[in-house]
């Protein structure tokens, strides 16, 4: 039975200043949930989005409001007596609130192995991969630091495939920005994403030129609200493009794979609404002939680590995963970092989750950091409504 839950707002500053479409991050937010049960167990989970409200519908606060007013007294009110029912009983009670969900089943899920004494990805169906490739992104805003620093991700064998944040500056900025890049890196995989922010006529003139120059996968060019000019641009280039803001819930990953709006879902724990519902997700565009990726919303280890769970359990990850959301901060929180090595991540092979969170800490932090004011101001220069279409 659950005894509590507690919501922390775990704010860590970025190792760098991180520029993406629609915010510039100097620090991360991290959203855990804590579950303590009656007889002993502890699960984590983590709801982490990014840039307060300019990326997602949820923001850290209202993912703690939400918890903390509904779903903790419902949970505490009807005691479910398994993940799956408590999730069926929030799916039943509560609209939306995807991030908020995913770190409640997650931290319920880590509980579940721990006391079945066995991994997460091993109650998801079961892993066939133990070591995922990691991309990183180089969103450092200036061209020559975002070089230097992919040179020396190679060296340490940290990295090898690079994703550019672009879409803020006017496009042949951004394609300058690219290609000079991709030249200086010539042998290795580079992809941008671009957030949404070019129009699709924007999309046509600046896909062909990264096309031309050799970039190998262009991320959500367009508004998340044009699922058709998704597919347009799908079915005009030869380069992959990816979907990743549109794929949302397991119903509207459906429509979108039915449609082949993409070559390519990159597929966000949070984004789909729990770890079942990702792993739900990449089953179903598998079947569709939809390659595959593992997104990440930049979340620290508990969130990776879950991500990492649920990849692993993928019947292919074509396009790999971009599962660097811890190295991008300065603390950790776990008492054991993660295994990064040989240019990706171990898959945990421990009980739940496999981690061990260094609780005093993360109290710590939460308990003596002022989050009473959001630090991200949103900045996007598009209107997303104005392309708005009903799938
Ligand atoms: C996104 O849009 O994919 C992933 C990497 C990064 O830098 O931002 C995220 C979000
Ligand atoms: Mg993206």
């Amino acid at each position: 039975m659950i005894r509590s839950i507690n919501t922390l707002l775990v704010p860590i500053p970025t190792i760098r200043t991180h520029k993406l479409a629609c915010t510039v991050m100097n620090e991360q937010v991290l959203v855990l949930v804590h579950i303590q049960t009656e007889d002993g167990y502890e699960g984590w989970g983590e709801a982490t989005t990014i840039g307060g409200l300019s990326y997602a519908e949820e923001s850290p606060h209202s993912i703690k409001t939400n918890i903390d007013t509904y779903f903790t007294p419902l949970l505490l009110k009807e005691h479910p007596s398994s993940t799956a029912r408590a999730m069926q009983l929030l799916n039943k009670h509560i609209n939306g609130n995807r991030f908020a969900k995913c770190a409640i089943e997650t931290a319920l899920l880590d509980i579940e192995g721990k006391r079945l004494g066995i991994p997460i990805s091993e109650l998801l169906g079961g892993r066939v991969r133990d070591h995922i490739e990691v991309a990183w992104t180089l969103a450092s805003g200036d061209t020559d630091t975002d070089i230097a620093e992919a040179k020396q991700m190679i060296e340490q064998k940290r990295h090898r495939v690079f994703k550019l944040k672009i879409g803020s500056d006017p496009i042949q900025n951004d394609i300058d920005h690219v290609l000079t890049i991709k030249r200086a890196l010539t042998n290795y995989r580079i992809t941008v994403d671009v957030n949404q922010a070019w129009t699709e006529l924007e999309a046509m003139k600046g896909i062909s030129l990264l096309q031309a120059g050799g970039v190998d996968l262009i991320e959500q060019p367009i508004s998340m609200r044009n699922p058709t000019g998704l597919k347009r641009l799908k079915e005009h280039f030869n380069v992959a493009i990816m979907a990743d803001e549109i794929v949302q819930d397991p119903q509207n990953a459906f429509h979108l794979a039915a449609a082949h709006c993409a070559d390519v879902f990159a597929v966000k724990i949070n984004q789909a609404g729990g770890l079942k519902a990702a792993c739900l997700i990449g089953q179903m565009a598998h079947l569709a002939g939809i390659e595959l990726y593992g997104g990440t919303m930049l979340e620290g280890p508990i969130g990776t680590a879950a991500s990492a769970h649920v990849f692993s359990t993928y019947p292919s990850l074509s396009f790999d995963t971009e599962l660097f959301g811890p190295l991008l901060l300065t603390e950790d929180i776990l008492a054991r970092p993660l295994n990064y090595n040989n240019f990706g991540l171990e898959v945990p092979t421990g009980a739940g989750l496999g981690i061990e969170v260094d609780k005093e800490r993360v109290y710590y932090y939460a308990e003596h950091t002022d989050l009473s004011l959001p630090k991200a101001s949103p900045s996007r220069k598009y209107d997303t409504d104005s392309q708005a279409e009903t799938l």
